[in-house]
């Protein structure tokens, strides 16, 4: 995070420097590259321009460590600069625009992360895998912003007001709402981005499994679901299932609005929850929690960069299954601003002080802060399934929503027949996908 925020406030004090250089005209943009950030993995290329610049600047292009990745095809004329960053070994550097105008010299930095190469990987799905395309064509390319700014949060009025989902008490699910259908299916796609809060100082890849749409199309905007796995899990367990299959067939349905799904390993830490902690241990469900920074400060941003989403608050979602509930409520309730729908699917023990498994521990909230600000408290849909024979995760979800209840959060709890797998998780996802992004026809 201290690099981030280095980075960041670096290139502020560099951006404020720039709008009184010589040749930059009164309220004319200043210099600055197409990223911050080039993600490429090893033998990758990416173009790398520099924007804003006039014709009589001349800009010299460097890097920082020659192993890591290579320049070419430099363009030193102030209006037209750009480089080719090639990928060479696994590893950081930073890319430097060394901008020349009227004698005054300016360096603009990006930073080069660069990661092994990995063979694609078969998931756990009938879906054909595809690895991930990590660059996107310059055009699409947002522009440099810092990564952590926070997304718009009011909610546009054309949206539906969370109040008709509560209204509605349909928890049934058509048959084969979960079943492949191919005719329906989108395409899931292994990524690997890099993650800065798993090991202090270090830049540690780490994996998730995208789900796109069917006819997934960079012109349009998407929203986003974050959906989140069980203890002992990693991203190919809710992307292994049928789970995928039940926003897929929806959407086909017209019942649920399209979107990406990203299924995240939740634990994060350097063992992505395989060990060596005891299963049952604070210290193994301390990854869990490590998982709103990565998330937040690594994976979001990544997906944002990546994939052609809409960023704001009434276009984002998390849910997740047993410890992955847990996980999104956590999110949830921690990130108000940044997730306006919440689906918890028999969530495990640890949002409020518990003791189970021969474990005690303290909680993420306490009865009185697991509760939403005021402005969001119309304006969230919570959603909360519990299995009536889950002899798992037991009566913890209930006691989330006494909590709520106490708190006057108004959402959606129901105990339903089945234990504590995809008999509750799937058809709780149909009901959370059916009730989000929805806007006014
Ligand atoms: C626990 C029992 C179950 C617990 C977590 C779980 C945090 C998670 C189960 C799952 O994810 O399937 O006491 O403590």
């Amino acid at each position: 995070m201290n690099r981030i925020k280095k980075l960041f406030s670096g290139v502020l004090v560099m951006a404020m420097t720039i709008s009184v250089l010589p040749g930059t005209a009164e309220g004319a943009k200043a210099p600055k590259l197409s990223t911050k950030r080039v993600v490429l993995k090893e033998g990758q290329k990416k173009i790398v321009k520099l924007k804003n610049g006039v014709a009589k600047a001349r800009v010299t292009w460097t890097i920082s460590n020659k192993k890591v990745a290579k320049l070419s095809k430099k363009v030193s004329k102030g209006n037209k600069a750009s480089v080719t960053v090639t990928a060479a070994k696994k590893g950081t550097a930073k890319l430097t625009a060394k901008y020349k105008v009227s004698g005054k010299v300016k360096n603009i930095s990006a930073s080069v992360i660069v990661s092994e190469k990995v063979q694609p990987t078969s998931a756990p799905t009938s879906t054909p895998m595809v690895t991930a395309t990590i660059v996107p064509s310059p055009s699409v390319q947002p522009a440099a912003t810092p990564t952590v700014t926070p997304s718009p949060t009011a909610t546009p009025t054309s949206f539906v007001p969370i109040k008709t989902f509560l209204e509605d008490t349909d928890y049934d699910v058509p048959a084969g709402y979960d079943k492949v259908d191919s005719a329906n299916e989108g395409e899931l796609v292994n990524i690997e981005y890099p993650s800065t809060v798993i090991k202090e100082g270090e830049i540690v890849m780490r994996k998730a499994i995208v789900g796109l749409p069917k006819d997934y199309d960079e012109s349009k905007k998407y929203p986003v679901i974050y959906v989140n796995h069980g203890i002992g899990g990693n991203e190919t367990s809710m992307a292994g299932g049928n789970f995928k299959n039940v926003l897929w067939n929806a959407v086909a349905d017209g019942v649920a609005e399209e979107a990406i799904m990203v299924f995240g390993s939740c634990c994060a830490n350097e063992y992505n929850g395989q060990g060596p902690n005891p299963f049952f241990s604070l210290e193994h469900y301390e990854g869990y929690n490590n998982y709103l920074n990565d998330l937040e400060q690594c994976l979001m941003p990544y997906i944002n960069e990546n994939y052609s989403t809409y960023t704001d608050r009434a276009h984002t979602a998390v849910c997740g299954f047993s410890m992955g509930g847990r996980v999104s409520l956590h999110l949830g309730f921690a990130m108000q601003d940044t997730f306006r729908y919440v689906g918890a699917f028999c969530p495990a023990p640890g949002i409020l002080d518990f003791t189970d498994n021969g474990v005690t521990g303290p909680g993420l909230f306490t009865p009185e802060t697991f509760t939403l600000q005021d402005k969001y408290m119309e304006d969230t849909l919570v959603l909360i399934f519990k299995g009536i024979e889950d002899n798992i995760v037991k009566t913890f979800p209930k006691e989330y929503h006494d909590a709520l209840e106490k708190n006057k959060v108004p959402h959606i709890y129901n105990e339903m027949h089945g234990g504590h797998d995809a008999s509750v998780h799937n058809p709780a996802f149909y009901n959370f996908v059916r009730r989000i992004f929805k806007e006014e026809k």
